[in-house]
């Protein structure tokens, strides 16, 4: 085939699917995906981000690393570009003295990240089944997305979070069928259901919403943002980090108005006697009633009366946004929504209950036949050291130190090899200026990276990696009822590899290239997933084509759609809750749990309570009047095709919104720029004034590059350098990244 001839093909991405086209082994624009209904802005940054002078042209490794093994320089830009196979020389060598000094329990490989799309590229997988085979690495638990509830909803339903909001939850179609009130916390975000882990190739979220809006549904949507919902739903606006304080007032509404379902709590809950007396302020003298409540949520007492009123009389399903457990006490909001939606006793019937993350991925609230994705098999990891993701700034300042997780000890270990590939955590880590002191520490740190982003900056040594666009692969979701060929659309852009060659040639020199390798090429790997996916379709009734036809055909639909639910544990719990019960300790939805109890910790006691964050409008300061939520970017996908997009007039710094009263104060307009700061750095951003957000909050989206270290300001606007590295709590140890104050000044 002539690659440098103009050429059409469609191509799968976290964002979607669109086509590409390709000229002179260029991507020269792409265009929407016909099938899709909504397709997002995105790809159209690709032809300029693909071909962005900020790739990684060639093997990079830091000079005065090299020269010295100097850490105290990292970020000062100064690399040699050696040859591949002198680069990989001497990465093995470094890796092998590591292993062999320290043992594989100091190489860090949690490499946490979004990476790209396909599946058998996914550079996870990839850096995971490598380090495996040279011995293992010191793994991470959970995501930055929902690590906190990760740890907290298994206590409460006894199911993984993850099946949780895959699988059982109520898809949407049900919620059109059968809701009359939907009570959003944190919302339904449009931007967010944009992307999908692994590919989203329909986008029906908005058009479920218009549904909804036709069915006269009643959509409330509870939050610091009026954005954080469709047009046309209401919005109660309300403090963040105050939910638990309002869902504990709806609560007390329900009990003082004899609308609690007691007949529900009794036979599929344990633990609302211990439970109601703190509602009801009969062991603190404090009843947590909507007066109580108001002063902490800015809501008033008379909606919330109303509103538990009518979550009472109406089938109801409460959302909560992944938002609120990304936030210190995270564990409190995402407990107290499964006992206020447990006190209206909707639980397992269509379309009432509680659901999480909806919206927040595209893929949640979608129902098909599980036939499994395609992973690489990453083998055994023989070091059985974990952290919690977000806790890797704090392991590598303290190693050595104890730290609580979920009801355990454990001791952070002694880490002197960083490797990461397909994340960016000077992206997408609390506190960069502490992450900038706790990534001095270990001896080496490689990346794999197609792009100089702020970590593969930070690196000794950094490979150039290929983009989806340059390497043939095929994408799947399991939310998703798409499959695609993705071709290689255009060669390896500079010297890059596919992560795969990377590890293949670092693994030979090891000694584990046929282990790493099984022998095979990528085309031989993906024939051989692909078999499988062919064999789990087969068994399921499904027709998978073969590859050779999915590779001719570029894409197909398969005919995953069901009216069933796939695992309906809820249901057939509501049923029959002694044949089927959950599997919690006591086979029933936990209020109170003896377990988390027996923890003993302050932070997370043994039912939900009202904990009010370190950071939070209710402690405001002076110095930092103002709290910063930092939600997700609508126009990207976190820090990913930043170069392109931050080359666009304007763009950069990033929007910060600021409430008009806040803004007339400080004599910002709109369009001004100003600085964001507080007592953990500042950053620059543009003043964008609204009325739709809470007054006292301002809202500056993740996603870009910050800066170089030792700079007193971030120029992009990354909000990361403000936002507070702390654990939620003993127990989940996610990340805190909505809890932080700062304080706005025009510049
Ligand atoms: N303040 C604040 N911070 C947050 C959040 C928040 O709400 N507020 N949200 C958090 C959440 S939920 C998340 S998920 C994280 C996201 O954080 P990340 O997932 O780390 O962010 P990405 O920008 O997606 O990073 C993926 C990186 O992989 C690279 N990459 C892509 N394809 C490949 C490949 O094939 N090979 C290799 N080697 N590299 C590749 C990309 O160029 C990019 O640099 O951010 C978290 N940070
Ligand atoms: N376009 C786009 N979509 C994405 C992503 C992206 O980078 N870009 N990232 C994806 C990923 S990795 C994830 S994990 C999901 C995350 O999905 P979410 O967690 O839902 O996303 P966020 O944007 O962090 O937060 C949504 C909103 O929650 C509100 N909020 C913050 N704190 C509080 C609070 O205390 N109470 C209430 N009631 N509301 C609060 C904020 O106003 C914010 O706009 O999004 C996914 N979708
Ligand atoms: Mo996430």
């Amino acid at each position: 085939m002539d690659d440098t001839a103009r050429q059409t093909r469609v191509t799968s991405s976290h964002w979607g699917a669109f086509e590409v086209v390709t000229e002179g082994g260029r991507i020269v624009e792409t265009r929407p995906f016909a099938p899709d209904p909504a397709p997002p802005a995105i790809p159209a940054i690709l032809p300029a981000a693909v071909h962005h002078a900020s790739r990684v042209a060639r093997p990079s490794i830091r000079r005065a690393w090299l020269a010295s093994r100097d850490r105290s320089g990292r970020g000062d830009g100064d690399y040699v570009t050696p040859p591949w196979d002198e680069a990989l020389d001497i990465a093995a060598q470094e890796l092998d003295r590591v292993r062999k000094t320290h043992g594989n329990g100091a190489i860090y490989g949690g490499s946490y990240g979004w990476a790209s799309a396909g599946r058998f590229h996914h550079a996870q997988g990839q850096v995971h089944r490598f380090l495996n085979c040279i011995g293992g690495y010191v793994a991470s638990f959970g995501s930055y997305s929902t690590g906190c509830a990760q740890s907290i909803m298994p206590h409460v339903f006894g199911e993984n979070f993850l099946t949780l909001t895959y699988e059982v939850q109520d898809s949407y179609a049900t919620i059109a069928a059968h809701t009359e009130t939907l009570v959003m916390f944190g919302g339904i975000n449009p931007k967010n259901f944009m992307v999908s882990m692994g590919g989203i190739t329909e986008h029906q979220t908005a058009g479920w919403f218009d549904r909804f809006a036709q069915t006269g549904m009643t959509r409330i949507n509870i939050g610091p943002q009026r954005s954080d919902a469709p047009d046309g739903c209401d919005w109660l606006p309300c403090r963040p980090g105050s939910d638990t304080a309002l869902m504990l007032a709806l609560a007390h509404v329900l009990e003082e108005e004899g609308l609690t379902d007691h007949a529900f709590l009794d036979r599929y809950t344990t633990g609302w006697d211990r439970f109601r007396p703190y509602l009801m302020g009969e062991d603190d003298g404090s009843p947590k009633s909507p007066e109580w409540a108001a002063p902490l949520t800015g809501v008033s007492p008379k909606k919330v009366r109303s509103l538990a009123r009518r979550m009472a009389t109406t089938r109801t399903l409460i959302t909560v946004a992944w938002s609120l457990q990304r936030q210190e006490h995270g564990e409190q909001p995402y407990w107290m929504s499964a006992t206020l939606a447990a006190m209206l006793g909707q639980i397992g019937l269509p379309g009432g209950g509680v659901g999480y993350g909806y919206g927040a991925i595209g893929g949640i609230g979608k129902d098909f036949k599980p036939i499994g994705g395609m992973t690489l098999p990453q083998g055994q990891n023989p070091v059985p050291d974990v952290i919690p993701v977000a806790r890797v700034a704090d392991m590598l300042l303290n190693p050595g130190a104890p730290y609580d997780f979920n009801g355990e000890r454990r001791l952070y270990p002694d880490i002197r090899l960083v490797y990461w590939a397909g994340g960016n955590p000077f992206h997408h880590h609390q506190d960069l200026n502490r992450l900038h002191q706790a990534w001095l520490r270990p001896e080496t740190i490689i990346v794999n990276e197609p792009w100089w982003t702020p970590t593969a900056q930070r690196a000794d040594i950094v490979f150039p990696a290929t983009t989806p666009y340059e390497r043939e692969d095929i994408g799947r979701s399991p939310l998703d009822d798409y499959l695609f060929h993705m071709p290689q659309l255009i060669p390896p852009v500079g010297e890059a590899r596919d992560d795969y060659a990377i590890f293949s040639g670092l693994a030979d020199r090891l000694g584990v290239g046929q282990t790493f390798t099984e022998g095979r090429d990528p085309a031989a790997w993906i024939a051989h997933l692909y078999a499988g996916l062919m064999d789990r379709g087969r068994a399921a009734g499904i027709d998978v084509p073969t590859l050779d036809e999915l590779r001719a055909r570029n894409w197909v639909k398969l005919e995953l759609a069901t009216d069933e639910q796939p695992k309906p544990i809820l249901r057939r719990f509501r049923a029959d809750p002694t044949g089927a019960p959950l599997k919690t300790p006591s086979g029933k939805i936990e209020i109170f749990s003896e377990r988390i109890d027996s923890f003993g910790y302050p932070d997370c006691p043994g039912h939900p309570v009202w904990l009010p964050p370190t950071e939070w409008p209710g402690a405001a300061t002076q110095a930092t009047p103002l709290h910063l939520v930092s939600p997700q970017p609508g126009d990207k996908l976190h820090s990913q095709l930043e170069a392109a997009l931050a080359d666009v007039d304007g763009a950069r710094p990033e929007t910060i919104l600021l409430h008009e009263q806040d803004a007339n104060q400080r004599g910002i307009a709109s369009g001004d720029l100003v600085r964001v700061f507080n007592a953990r750095g500042a950053v620059r951003a543009r003043a964008r004034v609204t009325g739709d957000i809470v007054q006292g909050v301002v809202a500056l989206p993740t996603g870009a590059w910050v800066g170089g270290p030792g700079q007193n300001m971030d120029a992009n606007g990354n909000p990361n350098v403000l936002t507070r590295d702390v654990g939620t709590s003993r127990l989940g140890q996610g990340t805190s990244a909505h809890s932080a104050l700062v304080e706005v000044e025009r510049l």
